[in-house]
């Protein structure tokens, strides 16, 4: 007998790991799923013939799982998310299986290419950027660490546009992220709940004789639930990411249908459908639609009524419902959980005000993600009456009940009461929904020690001043199994060679055994290798996606995020422009050739942001073609920059830009993800980047700019951008060489809202910290010339990138927040 025919005589199912149950599964699974012989498969039936075979492997484990969790009616996550950046699926699963390197070979030996399959894969772009992929990073660590979690979400049909340049400006294409189906979910017609909207609230006479309150909406709509396993690495566990469609009730078409109105019928329908039809595409700020008011209390509801059906199976009774499940709302989008929760329990559940304040008070919990003033969510009270009239009710008798507790507390201070109240009185009448979420939750908590605190100085102070019991920090953090071992498999081989095991990827601590090896000189060649290796990747693909293609010998500066004035993309972009003048003027000048390389996309009907895409691209334009200068210094764009395409750029990364105005990025986790990847940071002290840079060593990050502190203090005397242009001649310089129309073909108005944005008013202060970056910048470029010192650096980064694991982060929340245990599964019965 072969080798692999004797595995498989060993493997007890049908889902067995061995290179033989997998070929036959795959060949199967193309012939009976895909209906297609191997000699006519399409690489996207390839990949759906690979993808069915792995997820049956997901499947087996994931049952065992649902099954031991159900038998233990085990204290459960439920992450509560209106957005999620999974990520394509395919590798990462086959990772966390154990079979990455078995799938490679089976595919070589059916003729298929891993990496070709790979590609085909589209990815579920259902969130916008940071806090999207952050429940996704969270999600695979609760599967990791072994604690029961279920995501829920919105299944958006479109998901985050995909983003294509023409002439230089972002384009925005839909998503069509379900075109070839998605092997990952499996439907659950039978789980689906309903969701009413509108109408009105009367009293009615209960069969005891009590008055009771009830809704009667004017519409109905279905939520259906789609499921996708998410495995944990290395373990038997697979949690849940559970995300709700809308449906039109099937039933509720036929009168008008009988009556002839078959237009009627199908619009109602369709209007149905619309609720998880796309997701909205901006990032910070808030768009106030009604549309997303719905979304939100759509999947908030169903999500709700879900816990409560497994609950009753599970207890008979919702008397302890706060005991079993630990909801944790990702920011404001779900805080109608609160308001809903309350009324699932008070109207159709009969419980009274004060046990189901308890319980819901007691299940949640609430991050805040931004300080940004245009982010915070707040809904117009008629517009929340139209759609949730009894909601608005409930929430009326939360606030009376809740400024009682204010005023009993701070005696005399009706300007606080009204500062804290869930209705904003000033402008309109709006709900807080901030307000709503800290409230009706336990633990409240930002995503970085800065932000943390000036959430309680800001923001939240009045509630700190309440409740300061309520407060924590829990840092943000990403998962090295995408972001190292996915992302980067040769730099994984390297350091798991170095530290003669793989136990990093499940305890990232444990990367401090690089640190002995930094000086090593047969380390740093590697290491070089793996990074010049994935420079020159990156330049492959980006000369087949833009035409240009960066040379991996120059130092790759990377900016890859959303574009946001805050952000700064364009303090990078006077940075180069700068640099382009100085070369200009001194020809001689010793500098390290460099390509400047961004990447994100810019909200729809965002027009500054929009603005420095075109700016970008111009800039580029005229610098690469300029041959006085296309020695030292280019500039890239990678456009539709997503989960797949930033695995192409992490690992390919020489330093990182990190130049948010400090105050104002609750976290980033961009930050981490190149660090991980031997990146350096060239950074503010904003978010995360403080730790990052306590984590990693002061010298082995290049720091600039003004403090928080520096930045409201500096606005409190009043800030005069046109002072600090007038004064410094090289600032004032590259402004003006914009504002020049060189770079426009001489059209000097194209660029004037920026620049003139940039003197008059610059509410992100890029000329303030414009000389200061300039410096480092210079520091930076002398450092990459010595080579080993460089490598060095860039191990240590790594090296001491442990603390910024997702799985630290959810062990954090698990233990501070939730109050639960892992619960492992074990594969045999
Ligand atoms: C984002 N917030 C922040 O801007 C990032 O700094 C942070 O890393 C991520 O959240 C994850 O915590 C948002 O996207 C939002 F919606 F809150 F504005």
């Amino acid at each position: 007998m072969s080798q692999a025919a004797k595995q498989d005589a060993n493997e007890p199912t049908r889902t067995g790991l061995s290179r033989g149950a997998l070929k036959r599964a795959v060949l199967d699974n193309l012939f009976y799923v895909m209906g297609r012989f191997p000699e006519v498969a399409s690489a996207s039936d390839r990949y759906s013939a690979v993808a069915y075979t792995v997820r049956d492997r997901l499947l087996e484990r994931w049952i065992r799982t649902a099954r031991y969790y159900k038998e233990r009616n085990s204290r459960t996550v439920c992450y509560l998310s209106a957005e999620y950046l999974p990520g394509p699926h395919l590798l990462n699963n086959m990772l966390n299986l154990g079979i990455t390197r078995t799938a490679g070979e089976v595919a070589r030996e059916l003729g298929a290419d891993l990496a070709e399959i790979r590609e085909t894969e589209e990815e579920p772009g259902l969130g916008n950027g940071g806090l999207g992929r952050l429940a996704a990073c969270y999600m695979d660590s609760l599967a990791t660490l072994q604690i029961p979690a279920i995501g829920y979400g919105i299944r958006y049909e479109f998901g985050i546009f995909d983003q294509v340049i023409v002439d230089g400006w972002q384009v925005e294409k839909g998503d069509t992220w379900l075109r070839n189906g998605n092997p990952w979910e499996i439907p659950r017609p039978k789980l689906t709940f309903p969701v009413g909207f509108g109408g009105r609230a009367e009293h009615y006479t209960d069969k005891h004789g009590v008055i009771r309150r009830r809704w009667l909406p004017d519409l109905m709509v279905n939520g259906v639930a789609y499921d996708t396993p998410i495995m944990g690495y290395g373990v038997t566990n697979g949690n849940l990411l559970r995300l709700w469609k809308s449906e039109a009730p099937e039933s509720f078409n036929f009168q008008a249908f009988n009556v002839g109105d078959y237009y009627g019928a199908v619009h109602a329908k369709i209007e149905a459908e619309t609720l998880s039809k796309v997701l909205y595409p901006n990032d910070e700020p808030v768009a106030g639609k009604e549309l997303r008011l719905k979304q939100q209390y759509f999947f908030v509801s169903c999500s709700l009524q879900d816990m409560i059906r497994l609950q009753l199976r599970n207890a008979g009774t919702l008397d302890r419902f706060h005991e079993k499940y630990a909801i944790q709302l990702n920011d404001t989008h779900p805080a109608l959980a609160i308001v809903e929760l309350m009324r699932l329990l008070v109207d159709e559940h009969f419980m009274s005000w004060e046990q189901a304040w308890e319980i819901t008070r007691n299940s949640c919990h609430f991050t805040n993600h931004t300080l940004l003033p245009e982010a915070l969510e707040t809904w117009p009270v008629a517009l929340f009456e139209r759609l949730l009239p009894r909601h608005l009710e409930i929430l009326y008798e939360i606030n009376r009940r809740f400024l009682d507790e204010v005023r009993v507390h701070f005696l005399n201070d009706e300007e606080r009461v009204a500062r804290m109240s869930l209705i904003d009185e000033s402008d309109g009448r709006k709900v807080r929904m901030a307000h709503l979420a800290a409230v009706g939750s336990r633990a409240i908590n930002g995503v970085a020690e800065l932000h943390s605190s000036l959430l309680k100085t800001t923001i939240m102070r009045d509630f700190h001043d309440l409740w300061p019991e309520r407060f924590h920090n829990v840092t943000n953090g990403v998962t090295p199994r995408r972001f190292m071992v996915v992302s980067n498999p040769p730099l994984a081989d390297l350091i798991s060679d170095t530290c003669g095991h793989a136990d990093w990827i499940r305890d990232m601590r444990r990367l401090r055994e690089l640190e002995a090896h930094a000086d090593d000189a047969g380390l740093q060649g590697r290491w070089r290798e793996v990074k010049t290796a994935a420079k020159g990747a990156l330049s492959d693909w980006l000369g087949q996606h833009t035409g240009f293609r960066p040379d991996p010998e120059t130092l790759f500066d990377v900016q890859a995020k959303r574009i946001h004035e805050y952000k700064r993309q364009h303090l990078n972009l006077l940075h180069i422009v700068w640099l382009y003048e100085h070369l200009k003027q001194n020809p001689n000048a010793e500098l390290t050739p460099r390509t400047f390389i961004f990447g994100g996309k810019a909200a729809p009907g965002y027009f500054m942001a929009k603005l420095i895409i075109r700016l970008i691209h111009a800039i580029g334009e005229v610098i690469n073609s300029d041959p006085q200068v296309n020695g030292f210094l280019r500039v890239a764009f990678m456009p539709d920059f997503n989960v797949k395409n930033g695995q192409r750029l992490y690992p390919a990364a020489d330093l990182s830009e990190q130049i948010s105005l400090a105050g104002k990025e609750a976290s980033g986790t961009g930050n981490m993800k190149f660090a991980m990847n031997g990146t350096l940071t060239i950074g503010t002290l904003d978010g995360a980047n403080i730790e990052l840079r306590d984590e990693v060593g002061h010298d082995n990050f290049y720091l600039f700019g003004m403090t928080a502190e520096e930045v409201q203090q500096r606005q409190a005397e009043g800030y005069r951008p046109w002072e600090l242009y007038h004064g410094d001649a090289q600032l004032r310089s590259a402004v003006d060489l914009i504002a020049s129309g060189l770079f426009s073909h001489g059209d000097t108005e194209l660029f004037r809202p920026i620049t003139e944005n940039l003197i008059h008013s610059d509410p992100f202060m890029v000329l303030a910290d414009f000389h200061a970056y300039q410096e480092r910048q210079q520091e930076v470029d002398r450092a990459y010339r010595d080579p080993n010192h460089w490598t060095r650096m860039s191990i240590l980064n790594t090296a001491r990138i442990g603390k910024f694991s997702s799985d630290r982060a959810i062990a954090e929340y698990a233990k501070k927040i939730w109050q639960i245990e892992p619960a492992p599964v074990e594969l045999a019965d």
